[in-house]
């Protein structure tokens, strides 16, 4: 596990010189560069009935649980991951990649369409099992392409490879990531787009924003200190990234570390058109801290969280909890200025070194940009896309950006067309007005030890351009702590329940079944501090996952595997307590929860809006607080309920729940599961899985 340092240096030998090329920061990853692609409204190569994929279904008039279309069209992608070197925020380390890329590729869909995704385990040197899960996808009817191994699958065996296939049964902005171990931490994650109908528009998406804390141990580093007999459970973060991008790495060096670092890695950067309403979709596809994510002068119109649609509101700050995402509307409408920084800071309730997370978002006009394709073909001039009202245009021409290749137009699979990493671009230079070069300010908000230690840095690296190298830094401020509208850095909660409003309303059913969990820290036998919920200290069986038990009948299980039946209930209160100083994004697999409250102390009973409470798929619960959750339990599978910090979950913070395990029984369960299992049996019985951890 892991690289020794003399390779690493000897890998990096010349290439201290100069700040780092895209690929050697993010391989085959083009996000957070002029090359990364705007999205589409939806994609056209498929039947379009009365103009849309989803013909005449809409966001404010549809049950999406009860009702989503069924396109019959399958996007296959080809996944291979494997170990590769990188260095995101110029720390070299060895990581685990998705087609070579960090983060990994998008995958997009229409509503309705199936997702098929063939998974090579090509990690070796050491090898691992792997297994993919699909953040926020229902799974009804396939519960085992969840992606939790020790629970819906083995894992995949090094050498092996397993084919997902689901329908994207709900639309909006999600993510995948490992669910293998603490696996992801080392960089398999990508985004997904889900196109559907939009009940508030927009002229440009700009796509996926991954937001992360990253560490320049390896996972499994980690895990050995934390799960050490006298190990403690909080890790701590080196840095913080945005699409797998920062500069600072080596500020959080240790002094003992002789890894060649480079100081100045490039952080990513946005363009803006000046006047056009602009689609982000961030993610949190961090291991444990909660962002607060702003744009400099921009107000931020909410419009979904997680796969549920909301009515509009405005914010200058964004919560995300890990596993969360947020779609926002942006406006170019600043006019003193064209250039500012995005930014996204972990709260102080993680332990991170460097929290801050910095990218550069360009204001460029509107019709004067042009670029030619970098492959000397077919050149394409960008016009500012027809705006016809409420009808979207499947041949509406697709922008470039400046300088950029289009990485669209490939085939999926991602990474498929990534020419663009090592060839030279050409094209002519964006127009800026109004360049000034002045070092960024940091936030104001940061304890003071922390934010001397980045500034200090900072202004010693003498002669910074901006992160495109070809424009300058912005020097815009972030909101001022302290305002109205803009938390605390110590806030560890997701904004107010009353102003997060499902944009298509109903009713919280009356609970068949109300259970208070609680949230406990112990020792073992063996000295190893972990977590417990709901009683137990998860830990998982790969060899034995607990659906394909439940699928032949077999619900009875080992204690540590947390597994709680729900049988024939119709819907589940969970009353979630936590009497610790961390967060946990609380995570349930296969259905959207109600969300009946949120806050500190105990719960009084109180719920917020319950003839349209809050859904989604994560929601915090604050420090010395509680949430009240509550799922409709009509989807048969094996779910997970878990906290979302991947140590955490490690330490054991996750239970299981069985839906309807007489309707699992009736399942049929495809033959190739079974395969699977042998295929981790075969290779478990000549080698032993590192498991310290709950597996998941
Ligand atoms: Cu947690």
């Amino acid at each position: 596990m892991g690289l020794h340092h003399g390779v690493l240096i000897a890998l990096l030998m010349g290439l201290a010189e100069a700040t780092l090329s895209q690929h050697q920061t993010n391989g085959n990853s083009v996000l957070g560069t002029s090359a990364s692609p705007d999205l589409p409204k939806f994609l056209c190569n498929n039947p379009l009935p009365h103009g849309y994929p989803w013909g005449t279904l809409t966001a404010n008039t549809s049950d999406a649980y009860k009702t989503h279309p069924t396109t019959g069209v399958i996007r296959t992608y080809d996944f291979t991951i494997s170990r590769g070197i990188l260095a995101p925020d110029g720390y070299p380390k060895s990581m685990l990649l998705v087609n070579g890329g960090f983060p990994g590729p998008l995958i997009e869909a229409n509503w309705g369409d199936t997702i098929q995704v063939t998974v090579h385990n090509n990690i070796s040197d050491s090898e691992e099992g792997t297994a993919l899960h699909w953040h926020g996808f229902l799974q009804q009817g396939t519960p085992w392409e969840d992606g939790a191994p020790a629970v819906t699958q083995c894992p995949i065996a090094p050498g092996a490879s397993f084919t997902y296939q689901f329908q994207a049964t709900l639309y909006g902005t999600s993510w995948y990531h490992s669910h293998y171990s603490a696996q992801y931490s080392d960089g398999i994650v990508g985004p997904i787009v889900v196109y559907g109908p939009n009940e508030y528009s927009y002229d440009i998406d700009i796509g996926p924003v991954m937001l992360s804390d990253h560490y320049h141990d390896d996972y499994m580093v980690i895990l050995e200190k934390m799960l050490a007999p006298g190990g403690m459970l909080e890790v701590t973060s080196d840095n913080n990234l945005i699409q797998g991008k920062n500069s600072l790495g080596c500020v959080t060096q240790r002094a003992d570390d002789k890894t060649p670092c480079v100081a100045d890695a490039p952080q990513a950067s946005f363009y803006f058109e000046k006047g056009k309403v602009h689609r982000l979709r961030l993610i949190n596809s961090g291991s444990e801290g909660a962002q607060h994510f702003s744009i400099d002068g921009h107000m931020l119109t909410v419009i979904a969280y997680d796969f549920v649609p909301i009515v509009a509101y405005e914010a200058k700050v964004i919560t995300l909890g890990v596993g969360q995402r947020a779609d926002i509307l942006v406006t170019a409408n600043i006019t003193n200025g064209t250039s500012f920084w995005m930014r996204s800071d972990i709260a102080t309730c993680a332990t991170a070194k460097q929290p801050f997370a910095e990218a550069a978002v360009y204001y460029v006009d509107s019709g004067t940009t042009s670029a030619q394709n970098g492959l000397g073909a077919s050149s394409t001039v960008w016009v500012a896309p027809e705006r016809s009202g409420t009808h979207e245009v499947c041949s509406a021409p697709e922008r470039l950006r400046p300088g950029a290749w289009r990485g669209r137009g490939a085939a999926p699979g991602g990474f498929g067309h990534n020419l663009s990493l090592h060839g030279s671009v050409s094209g002519k230079p964006v127009e800026i007005a109004g360049s000034e070069s002045r070092h960024g300010s940091h936030p104001t908000d940061a304890t003071a030890d922390r934010s001397k230690s980045v500034e200090s840095t900072k202004s010693d690296s003498g002669t910074r351009t901006g992160p495109n190298s070809s424009l300058p830094q912005p020097s815009s401020s972030p909101w001022p702590t302290g305002t109205v509208g803009v938390p605390d850095p110590s806030a560890c909660f997701n904004d107010d329940l009353s102003i997060t409003r499902p944009l298509y309303p109903i009713a919280l059913p009356p609970p068949s079944w109300t259970h208070t969990f609680d949230i406990e820290i112990f020792v073992n036998a063996s000295d190893v501090t972990l977590w417990k919920f709901d009683g137990v200290s998860f830990r998982g069986d790969y060899n034995a996952p607990t659906l394909l038990l439940a699928s032949l009948g077999n619900t009875t299980w080992p204690t540590e595997w947390n597994g709680r039946n729900l049988y024939t209930n119709t819907s589940v209160r969970m009353i979630v307590n936590n009497p610790g100083p961390s967060q946990h994004p609380m995570h349930l697999h296969g259905s959207n929860f109600y969300v009946l409250h949120e806050g500190p102390g105990p719960w009084d009973g109180t719920i917020v809006r319950p003839e349209n409470p809050m859904r989604r798929d994560v929601q915090i619960v604050r420090p010395n607080g509680h949430v009240v959750l509550q799922f409709d339990s009509n989807n048969p599978g094996v779910w997970l309920f878990h906290c979302h910090i991947a140590w955490h979950a490690s330490g054991g913070f996750l239970e299981q729940f069985i839906v309807r395990p007489d309707e699992i029984e009736r399942m049929k369960v495809p033959s190739i599961m079974a395969q699977t299992c042998r295929d981790w049996a075969a290779w478990t019985g000549t080698h032993v899985p590192d498991q310290i951890d709950s597996g998941l």
